[in-house]
């Protein structure tokens, strides 16, 4: 089934990203997440599973990454009219620049999304975690006749200076917005939430950055082109001119927008019954299928460990750690609260010996790893100790990156053997 009222816009991320060293080599979509995953998946599965299966990714640029997994991925039907394109910022006679902003992005993209039939545009952020059916929301948006809506969070203090928050009036109509308040302003903007989320002190009302927007109505917001932000401009100033609904979800949802965020959400997977549930029938995540063997552990005390296909694994213990497909983890190695993104194949002993390194893709043997996302085919030697925390200052080198005391271990980087980081 398809939805034929809904088109979906998927903001895939923008120049200043904060997820570098993650992306300094792939565009934000394609960041792998939860062992098998890339962030893209997220927002598409929450689409195809609201049955709207009519989506851009709108990129800054276009990795080969990012379209080879979508190509790989997202198969429909030749008689269904579904599909999953990727738009990056392209140089037209209009615009030699790159999206300047969210709204920028949708306005560079209007010629393309106008090709389509659709009622409502369906807005959403590439970079969150969260399950969520559409579908109650377009129906509360029809509901309330309202030519916008927002999906709406409610968060505690400590929380809303980064996100827009709203006031609204007992029919759930947004009065009035700011864009990441300052915490002094905070006290005049409490709003009326349920007691179960007044109990838990999340007392203000955040935008998840998911818009619906009435197709009219978007058309003409999108001829100014003095707007670049849909949370700094665009939704302030259209809330005091048009009816917007706040549309309040309360399943777990997060923002992975940053090295920190992104890092807890993964290593949350590995609780006894993690937030955001991968193994259910119906909210399916997808994602490319690879014809992978099973992973084969030896000798290794595993304490909440995701450990993705493919991998061999010979560590003496993993704990809070994902393990990424086709990971290598040698003896007697200890990793601890670490995401490992895995390799994008395997290595015999003869290529390695003619790369010259003296270790295969993955961690060698004696490690002691800790705090840390390995990107995908890392090579980390023998007696390795990277004891990422709070002691470690913000600092680059040419093979990894550190911030907020979590080392991040660059793409195709070579720590040799007896570092110590
Ligand atoms: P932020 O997440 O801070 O706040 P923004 O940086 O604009 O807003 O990002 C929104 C989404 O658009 C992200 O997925 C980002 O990767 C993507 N994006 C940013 N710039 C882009 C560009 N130039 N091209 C393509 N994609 C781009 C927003 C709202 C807040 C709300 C939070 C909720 O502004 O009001 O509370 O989202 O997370
Ligand atoms: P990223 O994960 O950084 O976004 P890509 O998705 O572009 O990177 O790279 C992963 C793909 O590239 C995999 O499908 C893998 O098969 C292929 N690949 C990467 N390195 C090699 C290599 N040295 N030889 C063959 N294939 C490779």
């Amino acid at each position: 089934m398809i939805n034929n009222k809904v088109l979906s816009i998927i903001l895939g991320g923008g120049q200043g990203s904060r997820l570098y060293p993650l992306t300094e080599n792939r565009s934000k979509p394609a960041v792998p997440i939860a062992g098998k995953y890339r962030l893209v998946d997220i927002p598409i599965s929450n689409c195809i599973n609201s049955d709207i299966k009519r989506m851009f990714v709108l990129t800054q640029f276009n990795s080969a990454s990012l379209n080879k997994h979508i190509q790989n991925t997202y198969h429909f039907s030749f008689f269904s009219s579904a599909f999953v394109d990727v738009l990056a910022a392209e140089q037209t006679i209009q615009s030699g620049e790159w999206f300047q902003g969210t709204a920028d992005a949708v306005r560079q993209s209007m010629h393309h999304f106008l090709q389509h039939d659709f009622e409502y545009a369906l807005i959403l952020s590439g970079d969150q975690l969260y399950q969520m059916d559409f579908n109650e929301m377009i129906e509360a948006h029809e509901d309330s006749g309202a030519e916008i809506s927002i999906a709406t969070y409610p968060v505690i203090a400590k929380d809303a200076t980064s996100f827009g928050i709203m006031k609204t009036d007992e029919n759930n109509i947004i009065e009035s917005f700011i864009e990441k308040p300052d915490a002094s302003l905070l006290p005049d903007w409490t709003s009326n939430v349920s007691e179960e989320m007044n109990n838990q002190g999340r007392h203000y009302l955040a935008s998840m950055g998911i818009y619906i927007f009435n197709r009219d109505l978007l058309i003409e917001l999108m001829k100014d082109d003095g707007t670049v932000d849909f949370g700094k401009e665009i939704i302030p100033e259209a809330i005091n001119k048009h009816k917007t609904l706040s549309y309040q979800y309360e399943g777990y949802w997060t923002d992975i927008g940053n090295i920190d965020s992104f890092f807890e959400a993964n290593l949350g997977l590995t609780d006894a019954i993690p937030k955001f549930n991968l193994y259910d029938n119906k909210q399916r995540i997808y994602t490319n299928a690879r014809i992978l063997p099973t992973s084969k552990i030896s000798g290794t005390l595993l304490e909440k460990a995701v450990i993705s296909d493919g991998c061999i694994v010979h560590a003496a213990k993993i704990e809070r750690s994902v393990i990424g497909l086709r990971s290598r983890v040698g003896a007697e190695s200890t990793v601890i609260n670490c995401y490992m993104m895995g390799n994008d194949r395997y290595e015999s002993l003869e290529e390695v010996q003619q790369h010259k390194v003296s270790t295969f893709m993955g961690i060698g043997e004696r490690c002691f790893i800790k705090n840390a996302i390995l990107d995908k085919n890392c090579r980390i030697g023998d007696d390795v100790r990277i004891n990422g925390g709070k002691k470690l200052k913000d600092q680059e080198t040419d093979t990894y990156f550190v911030k907020d005391g979590i080392v991040v271990v660059k793409k195709d980087a070579h720590i040799p053997s007896g570092t110590i980081i």
